[in-house]
């Protein structure tokens, strides 16, 4: 097997550790504790997540796969070929390849806060595409990254084709969500496309069952955040004392995950004491949900015109490619 490319422009580890600090002590502190989601990839966090898209009751992954297996060839002529594919988040296995199949890339750059995991996902797709440029970044996406620097000689002036697939997106606040589209579209620059996959609004238990599976992947995916950060912020958290709970917001259009105190506890976090009663949560996730009409707002929003939306017979997930 290839090993993939060295990353560019590398976080440096002490700028990340510190960003985890100060954001568990700050959301800690506040009335309502909440933890932003992104910090639950590390490693371990990053595996569970790999494991939880497997899972029968977790309905995102195989359909926005089946829509891009699906709809391959009209997705291809939408995109055309010979664009620089800039993904968002770390290549996976499976979507990757659809799309680089369907929109022949001329190089193919995966931005992703994990260095590791980028180097995980990046060396099967140099095997599998030898010919391809692969250039990969260790970087925040949610601000606009000056990708000229990064691609090849030559290729700084090829049209963008951005791709965010997974509903990644739902995972931030509305608000939060448009700053990263319009991030995007400047990292992506002007006459770029981008190809995102959105899940939709559905029936409460199918989504309540798809964020609190039998076999608790998802809880071990949640409580994976209190140990990381007994790991990594010399913290005292009782794993034991903390439940994981998945539940619909109506009114928001979400779920969220909370770990629940299962008894007053008390716990140190880099040497701060806090507590919780027993009921209170540390609010971890929020998984937006969309209607065609709020994804198009959203997409607007950002900056981005929808063009074409790709959806499964059940309208479980709608995969949409919008224009800057
Ligand atoms: C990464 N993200 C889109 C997942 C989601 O469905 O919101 C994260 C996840 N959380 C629990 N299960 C999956």
């Amino acid at each position: 097997m290839a090993t993939a490319a060295p990353c560019l422009s590398e976080i440096p580890r002490d700028t990340l550790q510190a960003q985890f600090r100060a954001e568990v002590l700050q959301g800690l502190s506040q009335p309502r504790k909440a933890i932003p989601a992104r910090w639950f990839y590390d490693r371990r966090g990053s595996e569970l997540f790999e494991e939880i898209t497997q899972l029968e009751e977790y309905y995102p992954t195989r359909t926005e796969i089946g829509i891009l297996t699906d709809r391959q060839d009209e997705i291809g002529r939408a995109v055309g070929s010979g664009r620089v594919i800039v993904e968002f988040g770390a290549g996976s296995a499976t979507k990757t390849p659809l799309l680089l199949d369907a929109a022949a890339p001329s190089a193919y750059l995966p931005i992703d806060i994990s260095g590791d995991f980028l180097r995980d996902a990046c060396g099967p797709l140099e095997d599998s595409y030898p010919e391809l440029p692969i250039v990969p970044a260790e970087a925040d996406f949610m601000q606009p990254i000056a990708i000229e620097a990064l691609l090849p000689d030559g290729m700084e002036q090829e049209q963008r084709l951005g791709f965010f697939p997974g509903s990644t997106i739902g995972n931030m606040e509305p608000r939060a969500a448009i700053d990263l589209l319009r991030s995007m579209r400047e990292t992506l620059g002007p006459d770029s496309l981008l190809l995102i996959g959105m899940d939709r609004v559905k029936p409460r238990p199918v989504l309540e069952a798809a964020y609190d599976d039998a076999r608790g992947v998802t809880a071990a995916f949640n409580l994976n955040l209190a140990a990381r950060i007994n790991r990594e912020l010399d913290g005292s958290l009782p794993l034991d004392g903390l439940r994981h709970r998945a539940i619909w917001n109506d009114r928001h259009a979400r779920i969220e995950m909370h770990l629940v105190a299962q008894r007053d506890i008390g716990f140190e976090v880099c040497g701060r004491r806090f507590t919780m009663d027993e009921g209170e949560t540390i609010h971890t996730e929020n998984s937006h949900k969309y209607d065609m009409r709020s994804a198009a707002t959203l997409l607007l929003g950002g900056g981005w015109e929808p063009l074409s939306t790709w959806c499964d017979e059940d309208s479980h997930f709608m995969v949409v490619l919008a224009r800057a």
